[in-house]
C-alpha cells in the first residue's frame, strides 16, 4: 500500500497493447504487496460503462465529435467522483486503460474539435486532477490496427453490432492524426508521460513500465 493514492493512466492508438501491459503491471504491483485498482475508460463504473456502450459498440450511434467528448466527459465524472478518487484516498494504486489524454488526440486531433473547448469542459469536469504517471504506448497505425482486428475478430460470441471497434473503423488517416496528437499531448507535458516504443518485445516493454513505476513510486512516498 502506498502512503497515498497513485494514478496511473495508459495511453495509445488502437491495438497498442495496453490491455496487455496494464495485467502484467497489476500483477506484479500485487506482488509487491501494493493494493491495485484496475479500470477503464470509457467507463469503469456501472452507470459509465451504459455510455460506453453508446460510444464504442458498432451500433452505439451516430454521434458528432462535440457530442461524444460531451459524452466521455460525462462517463468521466461519474468514474473519477465514485470511482478512482475513493480508492486513491485509500492510498490505492489505480490504474486505468485510457483517461482524458484519450479524448483530445481521438476528438480534438482526429475529429477536430476545439482544443479551447476541450480545456474548457476538462477544467469544469476534472479541475486540476489528472494522473500522476501516463505511458504512452506508441506503434505504428497499420500495426497497432492489424493487432487491434485479431483481437475483435476473436470475439465470435458477439453480434456484429456489439462488437466495440466504432472508432477502430474509422479510417488510417483518422488513425495517423490521433497518433500524432499523443505524441504531441506528451511532448508538452514530458513530467506526466513516459513514451515506450510498443514495437518492442512484451518483456522489454514491461520492464520500462515496472522501471518507470518503481521510480515514481519511491517519489510518492
Ligand atoms: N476513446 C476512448 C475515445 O475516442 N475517446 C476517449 O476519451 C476514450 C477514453 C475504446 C475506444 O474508445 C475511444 C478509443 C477506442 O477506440 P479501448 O477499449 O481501450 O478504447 O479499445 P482499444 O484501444 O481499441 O483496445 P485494444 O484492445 O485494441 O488495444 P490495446 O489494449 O492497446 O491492445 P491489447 O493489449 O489488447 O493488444 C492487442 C493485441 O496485440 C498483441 C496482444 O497480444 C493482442 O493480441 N500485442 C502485441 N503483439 C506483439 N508485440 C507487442 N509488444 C504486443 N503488445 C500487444
Amino acid at each position: 500500500m502506498t502512503a497515498k493514492g497513485f494514478f496511473i493512466s495508459f495511453e495509445g492508438g488502437e491495438g497498442a497493447g495496453k490491455t496487455t501491459q496494464i495485467k502484467r503491471l497489476k500483477d506484479w504491483l500485487e506482488s509487491s504487496g501494493h493494493a491495485v485498482i484496475l479500470t477503464r475508460e470509457p467507463g469503469g463504473t456501472p452507470e459509465a460503462e451504459k455510455i460506453r456502450d453508446l460510444l464504442v459498440k458498432r451500433d452505439g450511434g451516430n454521434w458528432d465529435g462535440l457530442t461524444e467528448l460531451l459524452l466521455f466527459f460525462a462517463a468521466r465524472r461519474h468514474h473519477v467522483e465514485t470511482l478512482i478518487k475513493p480508492a486513491m484516498a485509500e492510498g490505492k494504486v489505480v490504474i486505468c486503460d485510457r483517461f482524458a489524454d484519450s479524448t483530445e488526440a481521438y476528438q480534438c486531433f482526429g475529429h477536430g474539435v476545439s482544443t479551447d473547448i476541450y480545456a474548457q469542459i476538462k477544467t469544469i469536469v476534472l479541475g486540476d486532477f489528472a494522473p500522476n504517471l501516463t505511458f504512452l504506448l506508441d506503434v505504428p497505425v497499420n500495426i497497432g490496427l492489424k493487432r487491434s482486428k485479431r483481437v475483435n475478430d476473436s470475439t465470435t460470441v458477439l453480434s456484429d453490432a456489439e462488437v466495440e471497434d466504432r472508432f477502430e473503423r474509422l479510417d488510417v488517416s483518422f488513425h495517423e492524426k490521433l497518433r500524432q496528437g499523443f505524441l504531441t499531448i506528451a511532448a508538452r507535458e514530458t513530467n506526466r508521460f513516459k513514451v515506450i516504443d510498443a514495437l518492442q518485445s512484451l518483456d522489454e516493454i514491461t520492464t520500462c513500465i515496472e522501471n518507470a513505476v518503481n521510480d515514481r513510486l519511491q517519489d510518492n512516498v
